[in-house]
């Protein structure tokens, strides 16, 4: 299956992935091994973007081509977690600058999946946006995502804006998105960053249940 939807997704063919997905799905195959598929596939989109094999219209469609496996996938990923329920509330966008989306849609429906109140601010969110609904809704948990390393810069901003605010101390800071890392979570002043959407879920049901 990794090949032929790695091919796919090169090729930019759209149906034939949603294809090979539908077939995946149906013979039972994680739909997290599906999503860890497509997110290298991805990758190499980006990579091959970077040297300039790929043009702008080739990253635009590849996000096509993922939205429509997502809709596959969203199901599917609802159905295949069964544990509990978090009953926590988590404030979730991509900060200013940024308007990349694919990877948060993903974890907000592991999170909803998992009975987490998730308050999806969308995309290109300004730092006060992000205190304003932090403080409207009484959160604990902030989460961001980044695909650009700009957005490093706006992460900073928001969590320097939370301490100014005297939120930081009870606020669970985690990010993500392929550009992030340990290196970059220590940069921001982040408590947590991950790329796997079922590690988010564990990371805030853990700082939730503390
Ligand atoms: C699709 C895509 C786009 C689409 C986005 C469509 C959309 N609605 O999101 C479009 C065409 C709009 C786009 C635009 C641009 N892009 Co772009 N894009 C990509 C691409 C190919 C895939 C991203 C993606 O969706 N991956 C699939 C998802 C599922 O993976 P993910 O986002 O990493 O999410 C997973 C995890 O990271 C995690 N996760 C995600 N968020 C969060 C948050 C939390 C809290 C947690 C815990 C986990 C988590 O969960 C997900 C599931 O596993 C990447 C390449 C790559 N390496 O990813 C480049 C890439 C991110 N883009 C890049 C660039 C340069 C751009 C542009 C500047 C191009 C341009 N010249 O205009 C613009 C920037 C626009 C802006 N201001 O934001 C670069 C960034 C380089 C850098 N280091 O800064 C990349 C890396 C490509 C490359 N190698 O050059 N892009």
């Amino acid at each position: 299956m990794e090949e032929q939807l790695r091919a796919a997704f090169l090729r930019m063919k759209r149906q034939e992935a949603m294809g090979i997905v539908k077939a995946e799905i149906e013979r039972g195959t994680d739909p997290l091994d599906i999503l860890r598929v497509c997110r290298k596939a991805m990758e190499e989109v980006g990579k091959r973007f970077e040297t300039g094999q790929f043009f702008l219209s080739e990253l635009i469609y590849s996000g096509e081509v993922f939205k429509g496996i997502n809709a596959l996938l969203e199901p599917a990923l609802k159905t295949a977690i069964t544990e509990g329920n978090a009953q926590g509330a988590i404030v979730f966008g991509t900060p200013r600058g940024d308007i990349h989306d694919l990877g948060k849609n993903i974890v907000i429906t592991m999170m909803k999946a998992h009975g987490f109140t998730v308050h999806d601010l969308g995309v290109n969110v300004p730092p006060q946006k992000f205190i304003a609904d932090l403080k409207r809704t009484e959160s604990p948990v902030l989460a961001m995502s980044a695909l650009i390393t700009p957005t490093f810069e706006s992460m900073k901003e928001v969590i320097s804006m939370l301490k100014e605010e005297g939120l930081r101390e009870k606020t669970f800071v985690i990010i993500g998105g392929a550009v992030t890392s340990e290196l970059v979570r220590v940069e921001v002043g982040a408590d947590a960053q991950t790329l796997d959407p079922i590690e988010a879920v564990r990371l805030c049901r853990n700082f939730l249940l503390q």
